[in-house]
């Protein structure tokens, strides 16, 4: 790295490179500096925000110093890249994370005490970066810190929404979304005013002969919008590797606004054209595994993607290599199709800008790509009408016509005889209107497609792309498990647990290799041990009843059994099943005798999680719960012995409690519909059990953890098209516990009727597609195991930790060493030169 410093700088930059703080002294004058000199305001009148801004900017130059070198490292190496694109990054706060990867929290934690602030007060004055909705984006935020952690070069690219994903209020029983403005104060971004990228939309495309006759395709007219970078350091763990995330930013082309319009006096108008250009960046679409197919959402896509591709192609020609080395020095991943233009505009850069031949080209292209496939969803694959393409990007459009004629070709000599094939696999879909298949385009244009869990990864050899396994072969399609990053989500959200670990196994060093939880196997029969780990449990729950205690009202007993359902509102993921249950439990507690009720183990319900604006259903699930927690919470028979909560506005800093203090969460979606799930992965590291079905990770989960630290229920995913066409054609009965449940919700019970009367529709007349009363006997019966498992606390302390100790595998470290294997062919960069 030092060489690379021009000699004149190169002594002034020796001298610059101590590290920012060591002690807490110095992170004190530190702090001091940052509230008088960058925040330009005196200590006199130093609150939580001003203490909160200048830690942050105290950390902030430990995180550049590193930052900066590792970029110097990585271009002089002129090592493999690999560049994860994705429009979400879920990333929450990053102070704390910082503070424990660079690993100067305790020295923080005094030098903000000496300065009289607890430094739990300060980390809560955070903003969460919410630029995502839920588990594509924060498996993201996940890969990042693995990425960085392990010493990969890697950048993330994505958009720098001014709005994230909505604020969540819940009034009167009902979700009501609030903008989430963020970017008051954000000392995290790093704007890059010199890093511009000019990014055509409309216009027209011409042919003309070049130099050597041949006819090439130019692209004109049109408008012009303007990508200005955004850099976030992203920290590895206990390694001074620190990787970028850029973002994205829109702004009109021409300056502030159109000079000429503006001394016309039009000066309206004049702001108009700026105002359109920065939408494109405003604000996330707020749906989870649902596509809508708006144009300005195709134009968030195309204006980053172009932004992205040629930053790395920028990059790229500095080093000077010839062409077919691209794949040799870049992997890009495709988060989900939402970035699948970057194959067309990569291929429209080498032939239309740099001239290379249509093959070589492809094959340089198909030498890049990765494409993850995160759900088999119908609702949620990606679809363009052929006329909103042309219009926005009338030469892609082309190129993909040419890409699909090519493919279609070959497809066509491979299958002589089969035509319904070339309509199926078609990347254009013959409907009224036409519209562009990204899933197939990504695959068209990538050596390697994945799944996320074994299960959905074989579901998308079998179902949803089966056809393209019989024209690639096998071989074309892998599976990388899904992970959670350990860092987060047990030191930084659990760190009384971590701490116990790391006494125990000697060392930090599991936070780095999460497969040496396994030692822990070895205490479980340790007394003491057990004895920490029900405690540190029972902290967690005091601290969640506190946190329910202060935003709700309601008062929950710390010792009930705390049954978790924390993710996206989605009747797939079937919070419908779980308040169904709890109203069955609320009328069979009711039934009892009090004699009967007092032999009753008391448990608390806890949902959270938020509804897409647009999805009606969701919403009316949110208002039923909420609705029966005001009845059931308010019921004098019922007492401790049921808490129905709802938390607003499920976040990643609200996970962050919540994780570490359920005794059972419920992962219990329609088998065959869950690609994955990351929480499951996170409560039981946490050391919670959990009720699910046998869908996504939860059956690579049960493999690791055993059978017998695990509750599944329900029908399984081969059986699901059957029982569906049972319920369509042939009678369909419901579950009759279900209807009692139903009776009472249409009493009146709950208030209502009216709302919730669809709900019950969906399950009783409409063919119950999510299969809830199929599942309703078995999940009501597997409920009571859990509360004979939980009143036997010795073993169920056993079960934990035995948990716990066989979770290494859900590491996303491990994610990432199987997709720099088998997807991307990167390698670690030594840390020193
Ligand atoms: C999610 C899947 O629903 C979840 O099962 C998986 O764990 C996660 O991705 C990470 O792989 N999908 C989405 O969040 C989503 O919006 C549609 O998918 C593109």
């Amino acid at each position: 790295v030092e060489a690379s410093i021009p000699e004149p700088q190169r002594e002034a930059w020796k001298r610059s490179q101590t590290s920012a703080f060591k002690s807490s002294d110095e992170f004190e004058k530190e702090v001091v500096r940052h509230v008088e000199t960058s925040l330009a305001r005196s200590m006199f009148n130093c609150d939580e925000k001003a203490a909160y801004s200048a830690t942050s900017l105290a950390f902030r130059d430990h995180l550049i110093l590193d930052w900066n070198k590792t970029q110097q490292r990585q271009t002089y190496r002129d090592s493999k890249r690999v560049y994860y694109l994705s429009l979400e990054f879920l990333m929450g706060r990053a102070l704390d994370n910082a503070m424990l990867n660079v690993g100067l929290k305790d020295t923080a934690k005094a030098g903000l005490a000496d300065l009289g602030f607890r430094i739990e007060d300060i980390i809560g004055q955070e903003h969460d970066a919410a630029l995502g909705n839920g588990g594509l984006g924060r498996l993201a935020a996940c890969f990042l810190d693995s990425l960085a952690s392990l010493d990969f070069p890697a950048w993330g690219y994505g958009l720098r929404y001014r709005y994230g994903i909505f604020k969540q209020e819940i009034i009167d029983g009902y979700q009501v979304e609030v903008p989430d403005y963020w970017l008051d104060f954000n000392p995290w971004e790093f704007p890059r005013h010199d890093v511009t990228v000019d990014v055509q939309f409309f216009g027209s495309v011409k042919k003309v002969p070049n130099e050597q006759g041949k006819s090439v395709a130019v692209w004109e007219g049109g408008e012009i919008v303007v990508a200005v970078a955004y850099d976030v350091p992203i920290p590895g763990y206990d390694t001074p590797t620190t990787n970028n995330l850029r973002l994205w930013s829109s702004k009109a082309s021409g300056g502030e606004f159109d000079f000429q319009k503006f001394n016309s006096g039009d000066y309206e108008s004049s702001v108009a054209e700026q105002q359109r250009a920065e939408t494109i960046s405003n604000v996330l679409y707020p749906n989870d595994n649902l596509e809508r197919g708006k144009e300005l959402r195709l134009k968030q896509q195309y204006f980053w993607v172009a932004a992205s591709l040629y930053d790395i192609v920028r990059r790229f020609k500095k080093s000077k290599r010839a062409w077919r080395e691209f794949p040799e020095q870049v992997a890009i991943q495709l988060n989900d199709t939402h970035p699948t233009l970057a194959i067309v505009e990569l291929q429209r850069i080498l032939i239309d800008i740099e001239g290379l031949d249509w093959d070589l080209a492809w094959e340089i292209v198909t030498g890049t790509f990765g494409y993850t496939n995160h759900t088999v969803l119908p609702e949620a694959l990606e679809k363009w009408p052929v006329g909103l393409v042309q219009h926005l990007l009338p030469r892609h459009l082309q190129i993909i016509y040419d890409i699909n004629l090519f493919f279609l070709q070959s497809v066509e000599k491979q299958f002589p005889d089969d035509r319904d094939i070339l309509t199926r696999v078609s990347i254009i879909e013959e409907s009224q209107p036409k519209m562009v298949r990204m899933a197939h385009l990504a695959i068209v244009g990538s050596h390697k497609v994945n799944g996320v869990a074994e299960l959905h990864s074989d579901l998308i050899k079998t179902t949803i792309f089966k056809d393209f396994v019989e024209i690639y072969g096998p071989d074309r399609f892998t599976n990388v498990t899904n992970g959670i990053t350990p860092r987060r989500w047990l030191h930084q959200a659990n760190p009384r647990l971590s701490e116990l670990i790391a006494s125990k196994l000697g060392s930090h060093e599991f936070l780095k290799d999460l497969s040496q939880l396994n030692k822990l196997e070895l205490l479980v029969q340790d007394k003491e041990f057990k004895k920490e780990w029900a405690e540190i449990k029972f902290a967690n729950k005091v601290r969640l009843a506190k946190y329910i205690k202060e935003t709700t009202g309601v008062n929950v007993n710390p010792s009930a059994l705390f049954d978790v359902q924390v993710k996206r509102i989605h009747e797939y993921k079937r919070q419908q099943l779980n308040i169904f249950g709890v109203i069955h439990r609320y009328l069979t507690l009711k039934a009892m005798t009090p004699a009967e009720r007092k032999k009753q183990l008391p448990r608390v319900s806890i949902f959270g999680g938020k509804a897409a604006p647009g999805y009606w259903m969701a919403k009316q699930i949110i208002h039923l719960i909420n609705a029966v927690g005001s009845v059931v919470n308010n019921d004098e028979d019922i007492g401790d012995l049921l808490k129905v909560i709802f938390l607003e506005d499920y976040n990643v800093s609200k996970a962050e409690i919540i994780c570490p203090a359920s005794d059972i969460s419920e992962h219990i979606s329609t088998a065959g519909t869950e690609a994955s799930g990351t929480s499951n992965m996170k409560f039981v590291l946490n050391g919670g059990l959990i009720i699910g079905t046998c869908d996504g990770a939860n059956i690579e989960i049960t493999r690791e953890v055993g059978e017998n630290n695990i509750f599944l229920f329900g029908n399984l995913a081969e059986d699901v098209e059957d029982l569906r066409h049972a319920h369509t054609y042939g009678s369909h009965t419901i579950d009759p516990d279900l209807a009692k449940v139903f009776e009472e919700i249409q009493k009146g019970t709950f208030g209502s009727v009216h709302d919730f009367s669809a709900m019950i529709a969906a399950v009783k007349d409409h063919g119950d597609y999510y299969l809830v009363s199929d599942d309703f006997h078995s999940y009501i019966e597997t409920h009571t195991l859990v509360d004979e498992a939980y009143r036997n606390q010795e073993e169920w302390v056993v079960k934990s930790i035995t948990a716990v100790a066989r979770m290494g595998f859900f590491s996303s470290d491990r994610c990432i060493y199987e997709y720099a294997d088998g997807i991307w062919n990167v390698e670690p960069l030594p840390r020193r030169d």
